[in-house]
């Protein structure tokens, strides 16, 4: 893409509507604009983001073999009411009717939906156990939207359901979702902390929330630092494989690590003094086991193996993806603008032209413009008539991860500059080598 042409209607100024600082950066890189409280639209770059969070979503739930669908954000208040959440829903719950009068709502999450999709297809113990998730706009009206993305009134969640014929089935489709969580969370450059948590208007006892640590989290959060050290990497993991995914979920929650919901001083003293951390965090996940809750009320039943009608057991899973976009600027940012992970950057790679209008300058710009295009390696081409500080201002404000500068100096010795946005290291190369270093670096993501 090249910026001439690109919608990025940056602003100088800091937003003064803005108290956190990944609400601040949205807005100064022109990635989302306010409709309305709580509402935003996704200006191209912050849609961009958006969408590659959503595709790292969708690539760790169908490898853990859950089926991606799409369910409709309004909803008929039937169903909540069989559930008995239409009332118990409160003015959270954004109630429509429509022109005959039948009572509406814009869906803030979607168990009733998919348990009556579910009782009316599956029969039999046979058909399961099975996994349905959806990445779809849901809308909550939020006493105090704040923050930007991460408390809106409408936003984007990923939501999934599983139905299982008994409770170590759905207990094992718990720690499957707990594994593809860390998984998607680590993908994404993040380290979320699974913590025990309560389960809300949901219901069910089992439940854990991730945490992203940042001092403007809306939870206070209790840990045991010996947590941070965990890490997934790159270990194979079978999700047909019980005892491993049990295994990986025991790692991630024997270290204490819970929110104030759950917290026990006795338990917390517990822990060596020196591993005592108590701090703030974002909730970015939550996965529910609640039984048998939704098919009793709903009558989802299936016939099990030995022929009784049996109602199945339930759990559902959400990620906060729009939540997320500014989860990541609050973990990954300095005084000068954010700083994508490569895994979500929105372009791979800028270039910045320091002498437009320059043939030798503007031939190597679209040399490279080309050349890493045909490499996938989308790159952003700052080509404006403006001066070098204010496209590297421009640059370091919506962070891409690394930058070529091109100038008639450098191409006299037949170099360009790759720098990084995380450290700030230049290295003069000849354009080939700058290339194959970014191959190189995007091809280990
Ligand atoms: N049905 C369950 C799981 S599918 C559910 O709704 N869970 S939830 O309430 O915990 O929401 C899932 C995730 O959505 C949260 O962890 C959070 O990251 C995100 N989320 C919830 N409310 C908001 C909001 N107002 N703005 C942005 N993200 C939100």
């Amino acid at each position: 893409m090249r910026l001439s042409r690109y919608f990025l209607p940056v602003l100088k100024e800091t937003p003064s509507e803005a108290s956190i600082v990944s609400h601040r950066l949205m807005l100064r890189a022109g990635m989302i604009r306010q409709a309305s409280a709580g509402i935003y639209s996704w200006l191209p770059m912050g849609f961009k983001v958006l969408r590659n969070l959503e595709n790292i979503v969708h690539e760790e739930q169908i490898r853990a073999g859950h089926n991606p669908m799409l369910m409709p954000t309004l909803q008929s208040a039937d169903l909540w009411r069989e559930s008995g959440r239409y009332e118990d829903y409160g003015e959270e719950m954004l109630r429509i009717k429509d022109r005959h009068g039948h009572d509406m709502l814009y869906g803030p999450t979607n168990e009733e939906l998919i348990t009556d999709i579910f009782r009316s297809t599956v029969q039999s113990y046979k058909q399961l156990p099975l996994t349905l998730y959806h990445i779809q706009w849901k809308f909550r009206d939020e006493r105090r939207p704040r923050f930007g993305v991460m408390r809106g009134r409408e936003f984007f969640m990923k939501d999934g359901y599983n139905f299982d014929i008994d409770k170590p089935s759905a207990l094992h489709a718990y720690n499957r979702h707990m594994v593809s969580y860390l998984r998607t969370y680590e993908r994404m450059g993040l380290k979320a902390i699974p913590m025990r948590a309560d389960s809300g208007p949901i219901g069910g006892d089992d439940t854990h929330e991730f945490l992203v640590l940042a001092d403007t989290g809306e939870s206070e959060v209790f840990y045991d630092s010996a947590i941070l050290d965990l890490n997934l990497g790159a270990r194979a993991v079978d999700y047909d494989d019980w005892d491993q995914c049990a295994a990986i979920n025991t790692e991630w929650t024997t270290p204490y690590a819970r929110t104030d919901e759950t917290h026990d001083e006795t338990l917390y003293d517990q822990i060596p003094e020196e591993r005592r951390m108590s701090s703030r965090g974002i909730e970015v996940g939550q996965i529910f086991y609640f039984g048998t809750n939704y098919s009793d009320a709903m009558n989802a039943k299936v016939v099990n193996a030995e022929g009784e009608n049996v109602p199945v057991h339930m759990g559902s899973h959400g990620i906060g993806v729009s939540r997320l976009v500014g989860a990541i600027i609050e973990a990954s940012h300095d005084d000068k603008g954010i700083i994508w992970p490569e895994s979500v950057t929105p372009f791979k790679v800028g270039i910045v032209n320091l002498k437009q209008g320059d043939e030798q300058a503007n031939g190597a710009c679209e040399a490279l413009y080309k050349e890493l295009t045909a490499l996938g390696l989308e790159p952003l081409y700052d080509d404006r008539e403006e001066r070098a500080g204010g496209k590297f201002a421009t640059m370091d404000l919506i962070g891409l991860p690394w930058r070529i500068t091109v100038g008639p100096r450098g191409l006299k010795n037949g170099v360009v500059e790759l720098t990084s946005r995380k450290t700030g290291v230049s290295e003069e190369l000849i354009p080939a080598e700058a290339v194959a270093r970014l191959v190189e670096i995007y091809a280990a993501i």
